[in-house]
């Protein structure tokens, strides 16, 4: 009998590479899917064979963190050996236009599936994706033992997910981990977080179909990883004997300065042509610096990260230039996207 997993936010970067990675682990993979008015499954449409095949290995199921009684349903008639709870509302900037929405999906969807696991009587292992903006102002380097100083509603959000994590494994004895992840990214990532935001820049700008690029604060500090490294350690948690919490990091240390640098020269561009200020990308309260120390993943999960900052950059610069080369009108370019989205 292969092993059924349910994710939550499938549909992100992270539940793409977390499917992609299970399925080649021979899981049955769910997927909890929002309705939206256009199709929201770009990033999974190329693991989706039709349910009617006797192949198919991946389901999906309209659901959403803010509705209780469908996570109860939902886990009880697909009764997962695995949950992971990836869904959230995860733009930091964005949390600060919508902190309610931002608190009751970032936070509360947590115990409702928490709960939902608990009423529906499963026994079942459960991954909270949480997050180094738990840490906020507490400077680097951090790892588990880190206080936490969150510096917005979604960082905020965060720590009551982690907190209600760790009590429902000591409350019920649920074997539930929470998986401290800084930064990561990949050519997957949302368009207008700041590493795809560049990358993609540098990919309309060296086509000649965009000219300037607009941005925040250059001078933070991120410890920006890639994306389908992290989802192994995602699984590797679940698959100790004894739950915990765990940092995932590279150990880096690069501002966005050295990230528009970085791919702005593998373009063979200088970024300082293109780059203005506009103060709307400022956050009412910045976290300066976040470089993690994951040494307690490497001793007991064997995880280390592989690909650092300056390699991630080129193949996200790399995959962004093919993608428009393909995208023909498709391409909304940065000007565009940071008009109407943040
Ligand atoms: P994305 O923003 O790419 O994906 C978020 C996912 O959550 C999407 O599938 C989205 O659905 C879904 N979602 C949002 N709101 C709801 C809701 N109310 N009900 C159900 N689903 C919902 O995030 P990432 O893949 O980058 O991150 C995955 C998780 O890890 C998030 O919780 C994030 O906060 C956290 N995290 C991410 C880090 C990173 O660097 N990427 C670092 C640390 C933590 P839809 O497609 O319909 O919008
Ligand atoms: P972050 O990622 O807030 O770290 O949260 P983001 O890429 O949005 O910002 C990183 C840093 O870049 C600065 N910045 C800008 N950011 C954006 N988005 N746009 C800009 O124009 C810009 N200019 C400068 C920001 O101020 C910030 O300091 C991400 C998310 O994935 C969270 O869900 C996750 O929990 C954390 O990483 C770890």
């Amino acid at each position: 009998m292969s092993k059924r997993a349910l994710i939550t936010g499938i549909t992100g970067q992270d539940g793409s590479y977390l499917a992609e990675l299970l399925l080649s682990k021979g899981y049955e993979v769910h997927g909890l899917i929002r309705r939206a008015s256009t199709f929201n499954t770009a990033r999974i449409d190329h693991l989706y064979v039709d349910p009617h095949d006797a192949k198919a290995k991946l389901f999906l199921h309209y659901g959403d963190l803010s509705d209780g009684a469908r996570l109860v349903t939902l886990l009880a008639q697909i009764r997962p050996d695995e949950v992971y709870n990836l869904a959230a509302q995860s733009h930091v900037r964005v949390s600060f236009d919508e902190p309610e929405h931002t608190g009751d999906t970032t936070g509360i969807g947590t115990i409702r599936l928490l709960e939902a696991v608990r009423m529906s009587g499963i026994e079942t292992k459960f991954y909270q994706a949480s997050s180094s903006e738990m840490f906020g102002a507490t400077p680097p380097p951090q790892n588990e033992e880190t206080p936490f100083y969150p510096r917005s509603p979604y960082g905020a959000a965060k720590v009551y997910s982690y907190w209600v994590t760790k009590n429902y494994r000591e409350a019920y004895g649920i074997f539930a981990v929470n998986g401290i992840l800084f930064n990561h990214e990949s050519p997957r990532r949302g368009e207008t977080f700041v590493t795809r935001k560049i990358t993609r820049a540098v990919a309309a700008i060296k086509a000649g179909k965009q000219d300037v690029l607009f941005m925040g604060n250059l001078d933070a500090v991120r410890d920006w990883g890639y994306a389908a490294e992290y989802v192994e350690g995602m699984w590797r948690m679940l698959q100790v004997d004894e739950p915990d919490d765990f940092v995932l990091a590279t150990g880096g240390n690069y501002t966005v300065r050295d990230f528009l640098q970085i791919s702005f020269e593998h373009a063979g561009l200088n970024w300082e042509d293109h780059v203005r200020f506009d103060e709307r990308y400022l956050r009412p309260t910045e976290v300066d610096a976040l470089v993690g120390d994951a040494s307690k993943a490497q001793e007991k999960l064997g995880w280390k990260a592989t690909v650092h900052t300056p390699e991630l950059a080129r193949i996200m610069v790399d995959a962004d230039i093919e993608a428009l080369k393909h995208a023909g009108n498709d391409w909304i370019d940065g000007v565009d996207l940071d008009s109407w989205k943040n």
